[in-house]
């Protein structure tokens, strides 16, 4: 196991290293072994308070950070970026740690993030509104202004991808921000905070709470001064998210949640390629993805092929100690590993036909054998709901019609992919099915420009790109009263 410091345990409220008000610390384990790796500040209520005091303190319109000129903002974005490539190998060493996936695969998120930093960064100097041909004798023009203080609460899955998807929007919009991270996984978006000081972001504009969801997240999306609220995680607490945010003020929303995604294959299709796509799909980051393509449709002239061949790739997937050259690492808790062999049980128990893995791997800590169901049929629960682990179900279909009927059967909307050589069959299968990702012959594409976010109960807004910034801005209306009506 490789040995990694960790340099920072406390709360970041108003650039500097605090304990809790309550003096309270919660553990953080190591999902390789399941030993506690370091205790963390519990941030709760008290701890809130005063890191949104911080945030609204220097969202004040003579803060030095409202006062600043925009392409400055995007400076000190690209110092940020530049920090975090500096700082690569650190980072991602950090983030197996907590996370436990591969470390070659957390170097690449960490570059990445630095990447949609530099988008933003681009932005921050290209926010305008426009001039308006009003009726009646007046000039109007509208302003993109900071939606003001935010609340953004992260997931687990991707610690370092996360926090930069939520921060540098802000940063790019010139709002202020609490984040509190999954508790899962607190160390990296700690780390990333001690960067985003030394890049010389002014105090106050981003604050980390680390803590619970029930207390402090809870605390956060019912603050009287958080005018937005950012989420990414289940589909469950992004009801109870919308139903806070609307209880005390009416905080601007948006929500990244849970996906149930559909990968057709036809049978035009190159089997071998396929099944390649396919299980990509299903089995990135230990199937511990919010777009994870986990309903595989294959039509009937190619599904024996290809079962084969899913079965044959998911049984090299190599899975182990993430530090060395593996695929897979450890789910990310007890709670999410015990969950996912509960899945496979009813898997194996309504008849689906188990043709690869199936088990916990080893008895130390949260390894899940890539798993591959084939024979599943619409009403099974590992076809309907979200496993988010290594679990692969394989269901046969006939007809273009009848899969996109299948497709679209299910609560969730994030994403969904088609493979097929037909460029028709293509384009009709996005136009049909409803999701806010499509991928043909390629499946999680995700890059800094292009939005991301859900259809149905995978949420509500966009992530990346034009989409993402806007979720970040107020449209100000404002019209000048003339003599005459101007040229
Ligand atoms: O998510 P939670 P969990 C799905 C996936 C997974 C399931 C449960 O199916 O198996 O969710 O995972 C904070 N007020 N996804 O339990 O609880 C919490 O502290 C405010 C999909 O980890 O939704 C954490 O920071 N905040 C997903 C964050 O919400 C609250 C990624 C997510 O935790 C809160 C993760 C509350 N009342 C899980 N309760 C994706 N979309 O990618 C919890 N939190």
């Amino acid at each position: 196991m490789a040995k990694v410091d960790v340099k920072y345990t406390k709360l970041f409220i108003n650039n500097e290293w605090v304990d809790a008000v309550s003096k309270k610390t919660f553990p953080t384990i190591n999902p390789v072994d399941e030993t506690v790796i370091a205790k963390v500040a519990e941030g709760d209520k008290a701890d809130v308070d005063l890191a949104v005091a911080a945030a609204k303190k220097a969202f004040h319109r003579y803060s030095e950070w409202r006062t600043l000129d925009a392409s400055q903002r995007g400076r000190l974005m690209l110092k940020l970026a530049d920090l975090m490539e500096r700082d690569v190998k650190y980072l991602a060493n950090l983030e197996t740690l907590d996370n436990g996936k591969p470390v070659k695969q957390a170097e690449g998120e960490v570059l990445w993030s630095a990447s949609i930093l530099r988008y933003y960064a681009g932005k921050a100097d290209k926010i305008f509104g426009q001039t308006i041909p009003a009726d009646g004798e007046v000039v109007t023009f509208t302003l993109k202004e900071p939606v003001g203080v935010c609340g953004q609460i992260l997931p687990w899955n991707y610690p370092i991808p996360m926090i930069v998807w939520k921060i540098a929007p802000v940063l790019a919009a010139g709002c202020t921000t609490v984040v509190k991270p999954a508790e899962q996984t607190p160390l990296t978006a700690l780390a990333l905070a001690a960067l985003i000081k030394e890049a010389g972001v002014p105090a106050g504009v981003i604050n980390v709470i680390t803590g619970y969801g029930p207390t402090a997240g809870n605390a956060l999306t019912h603050h009287p001064d958080v005018d937005k609220i950012a989420f990414t995680g289940s589909t469950e607490v992004g009801r109870i998210i919308m139903q806070a945010a609307s209880a005390v003020n009416l905080k601007r929303v948006t929500l990244e949640l849970g996906g149930k995604s559909p990968l057709v294959v036809f049978n035009d299709a190159d089997v071998e390629k396929a099944a390649e796509i396919a299980h990509r799909a299903a089995f990135a980051n230990a199937g511990q993805c919010c777009v994870a393509g986990t309903r595989t449709y294959v039509q009937s002239g190619i599904y024996d092929k290809f079962i084969a061949k899913a079965a044959e790739i998911a049984k090299k997937r190599s899975v182990g100690n993430p530090y060395e050259d593996v695929q897979q690492g450890p789910q990310i808790d007890k709670e999410q590993f015990d969950k996912i062999l509960g899945f496979i049980d009813a898997g194996k128990k309504g008849g689906a036909k188990c043709i690869a893995g199936g088990d916990r791997q080893g008895k130390v800590g949260y390894f899940v054998q890539p798993t591959v169901f084939a024979d599943v049929t619409d009403n099974m629960k590992i076809a309907r709901e979200e496993i988010f682990g290594p679990v692969q179900s394989i269901l046969k279909f006939e007809t273009f019609e009848e899969v996109v009927d299948r497709a679209n059967d299910s609560n969730y909307g994030l994403g969904a992919g088609v493979v097929t050589n037909d460029i028709t069959t293509a384009l009709a299968f996005v136009k049909h099915v409803r999701a806010g990702s499509m991928w043909v012959n390629t499946y999680e594409h995700v890059t800094p420009q292009t939005p991301f976010g859900g259809f149905k109960e995978s949420g509500i807004g966009r992530e990346l790109g034009d989409d993402g910034i806007s979720q970040y801005l107020e449209n100000k209306t404002v019209s000048f009263s003339l003599p005459k009506k101007p040229l």
